[in-house]
């Protein structure tokens, strides 16, 4: 990749209103391969923003890949190369789908500039650019970008907050009963066995009252991180409930699961879980029920029920234990 020509903001400020200062100080990639034209935008925008310019067009898309730009300036009137093909390069790209383009043109170049606008170009300045006009529509695309990406974090935030529990992290009993029955179909039509693990903290209240509901909760954590550790990345790991854990393994038969229920059964065991900021440390163990889906087609509910049943067993059988 070719150095880009940095120009430093600039520190003089013409009017400011905050719908201004909004789009203000971005990061702008400049796409012009005539020195007559950059050489007067460049320091046009870089009195707002921090700017790059790319002489080399077949190089831009690339770089706006890469560079993590607030706007991308594309002059059409390039000397070399198609300016309209690069915008719909920059449309067509994951990276750079969401980036504004703000095109540059001969009044002359119409129907260019339309067939812009058709692929997905923003806007549009025509020379001369007027360096007043070039500030203020950059900062708009700026700004509007800025409120979507923001808009765009918000939904993904609250997409993760309402799968996810709060305390360890891991999924939470909703994600795993909606996704459940999709993976139990995935291995029926394939032919592939799946494991599913319930898991149960053993005398888990005596740590709550011997210990208090903040080392109770810091065991919880604990315990969800080696769960993660023992698992794999397409297996799914849940927060069933309380202190009780669904494991659902993919690919897995009752023997292969047996060993993942046991090494987690170790892990738990072997090495006491700290609490209060790692001042104290506590013996803790786990109960494990394992079961697998029989048929092509039974209810995954049958396949909780087993593991259930075999849950109960284990407390019973003496707890710190995998039962199939
Ligand atoms: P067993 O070996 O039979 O499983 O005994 P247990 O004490 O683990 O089982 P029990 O179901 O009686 O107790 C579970 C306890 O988990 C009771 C409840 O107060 C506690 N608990 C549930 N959710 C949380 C939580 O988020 N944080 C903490 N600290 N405790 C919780
Ligand atoms: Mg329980
Ligand atoms: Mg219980
Ligand atoms: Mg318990």
């Amino acid at each position: 990749m070719r150095a880009l020509t940095s120009l430093e903001i600039g520190v003089q400020a013409p009017e400011r209103s905050a719908v201004a200062d909004a789009g203000r100080g971005g990061k702008v990639l400049l796409v012009d391969d005539r020195p007559s034209s950059y050489e007067r935008l460049g320091p046009m925008l870089a009195t707002e923003h921090a700017v790059d310019v790319e002489p080399n067009p077949s190089e831009a898309v690339f770089n706006a890949a890469e560079g993590n730009y607030d706007l991308v300036i594309v002059s059409l009137d390039l000397n070399d190369f198609d300016g309209l093909r690069l915008c719909s390069q920059l449309r067509s790209l994951e990276r750079t789908r969401h980036v504004p383009i703000l095109a540059i043109a001969e009044a002359e170049n119409n129907s260019r500039l339309l067939r812009g606008l058709e692929i997905g170009v923003n806007d549009y300045l025509l020379r001369p650019v007027d360096k007043n006009e070039l500030l203020a529509r950059a900062r708009t695309q700026i700004r509007k970008r800025r409120y979507t990406d923001h808009l765009r974090d918000n939904v993904q935030n609250s997409i993760e907050m309402a799968i996810t529990d709060a305390l360890t992290g891991l999924h939470n009993r909703r994600y795993m009963e909606t996704h459940l029955s999709t993976l139990a179909d995935q291995a029926a039509s394939r032919g592939k066995p799946l494991a599913l693990m319930m898991l149960d903290i053993d005398y888990f209240k005596s740590i709550n009252d011997n210990y208090g509901h903040d080392a109770g909760d810091d065991v919880l954590r604990e315990f969800a991180m080696r769960v993660r550790k023992s698992i794999r990345g397409i297996d799914l790991a849940c927060r069933y409930g309380g202190e009780e854990f669904v494991i659902v393994m993919p690919e897995t038969d009752l023997h292969v699961a047996g060993m993942v229920a046991e090494r987690l059964r170790r892990s738990v065991a072997n090495e006491p879980f700290s609490v209060h900021k790692g001042e104290k440390r506590i013996e803790v163990t786990v109960s494990i029920g394992l079961s697998t889906l029989e048929q092509k087609g039974e209810p995954i509910a049958d396949v909780m029920k087993r593991a259930d049943t075999a849950l109960y067993r284990a407390k019973n059988e003496g707890r710190n234990r995998a039962v199939a």
